[in-house]
């Protein structure tokens, strides 16, 4: 079994397993010299060559207990025929939809515009690299997908002020989401995913009140539908405010935590595997803060089953260096 399934499954508390969200990316040299030569990031995440290559990159630099597929969760409003686009300091942009696009819509279509994307995970799979290694497939929750496919752009921290207008244009779009979010799913975990990590990074932008048409209930079909594959998942809601309630109600087999969050606090209120947190700028600091930092969730989680992560990605202008020296840090403790 996997460092990471002893841990998820067996509740193991001996072994801390690390991967790092963004491990593949803008942050290491080998990744920018194929960025700069691919500029459409939709051609490049669909590039059976250049995918597996990617994804392997901070595996083979580096000693992570798990590799994740190098994608997008805008793929999935790509499949599903929206334009995405990203631009340089910008960051993505969504075209026009609308009711009329949505009857167009047909799991066929979607299938075959994602499956280079299968085809790069089972030549990933197939790798010997990943032997005793977990394969992290991953999705963006609905709510979060919903986000970009109606406001277009980045929220940053607002939603655009007329978002909830088309109220029944945003519940048909909450419902095929959750659908095609699913066949997603099932198609990574077929091509050799390990895991199922669900990211929901705009979370924090919801009062409670909504928390549980968009959030609870929608994620926690998500959920049912991953434990009916006998695979683990593993949920990031953002900047919830209320993580315990997450839990009890969702019930991912792990919680994924933001830099926002007391570890401590957490220990106290949450029974299943936890994940993540350590703040990523803590990556652009000396070594001795970011040793302390670390040894604060080590200590914290040294018995309770832990995977080490960070609190959100690695931040573009990080050294590869200080993610060497954080993962052997974490490996000899
Ligand atoms: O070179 C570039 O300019 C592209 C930057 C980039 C990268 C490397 C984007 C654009 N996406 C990715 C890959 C990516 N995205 C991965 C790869 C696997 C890995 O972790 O190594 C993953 C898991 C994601 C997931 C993702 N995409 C999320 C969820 C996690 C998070 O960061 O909160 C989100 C919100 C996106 C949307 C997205 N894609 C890219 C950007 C810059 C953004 C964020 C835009 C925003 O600020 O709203």
């Amino acid at each position: 079994m996997s460092l990471i399934k002893k841990c998820i499954i067996d509740k193991d508390v001996s072994y801390k397993p690390i991967w790092l969200m963004r491990q593949a990316g803008r942050y290491l040299p080998e990744f920018r010299d194929i960025r700069k030569k691919n500029k459409n990031f939709i051609n490049l995440c669909l590039n059976t060559k250049l995918v597996p290559e990617i994804t392997l990159q901070p595996i083979k630099r580096f000693d992570l207990d798990a590799a994740i597929i190098f994608s997008d969760i805008l793929m999935i409003p790509y499949g599903l025929g929206q334009s995405v686009t990203f631009n340089k300091g910008f960051g993505p942009e969504l075209g026009i939809i609308d009711k009329s696009n949505l009857s167009n819509i047909n799991e066929k279509n979607f299938k075959k515009k994602l499956d280079p994307i299968y085809n790069s995970m089972k030549i990933i799979s197939e790798n010997e690299i990943l032997k005793n290694k977990d394969f992290i497939g991953f999705v963006g929750a609905p709510w979060t997908l919903l986000v970009y496919i109606i406001n277009k752009v980045s929220p940053k921290k607002n939603l655009k002020k007329n978002f909830f207008t088309e109220q029944s244009l945003i519940d048909e779009l909450l419902k095929l989401l959750v659908k095609y979010i699913k066949i997603h799913i099932l198609n990574q975990i077929k091509s050799g995913a390990t895991i199922i990590q669900v990211f929901d990074s705009w979370a924090g932008l919801l009062e409670e009140k909504d928390l549980e048409k968009y959030i609870y209930e929608p994620t926690k079909e998500i959920i049912d539908f991953i434990r009916t594959l006998n695979v683990p998942s593993i949920c990031f809601p953002r900047n919830i405010k209320n993580y315990k309630k997450f839990v009890n109600i969702v019930n991912p087999d792990v919680i994924s935590i933001d830099y926002n969050v007391n570890p401590k606090k957490i220990l106290e209120e949450i029974d299943i595997p936890v994940q993540g947190g350590l703040n990523p700028v803590k990556l652009l600091e000396d070594k001795a803060t970011l040793k302390q930092e670390a040894k604060k969730y080590l200590k914290v989680f040294k018995n309770h089953p832990y995977i080490f992560n960070l609190g959100h990605g690695v931040l573009p202008e990080t050294n590869p260096n200080m993610v060497e020296y954080l993962i052997k840090f974490i490996k000899d403790n």
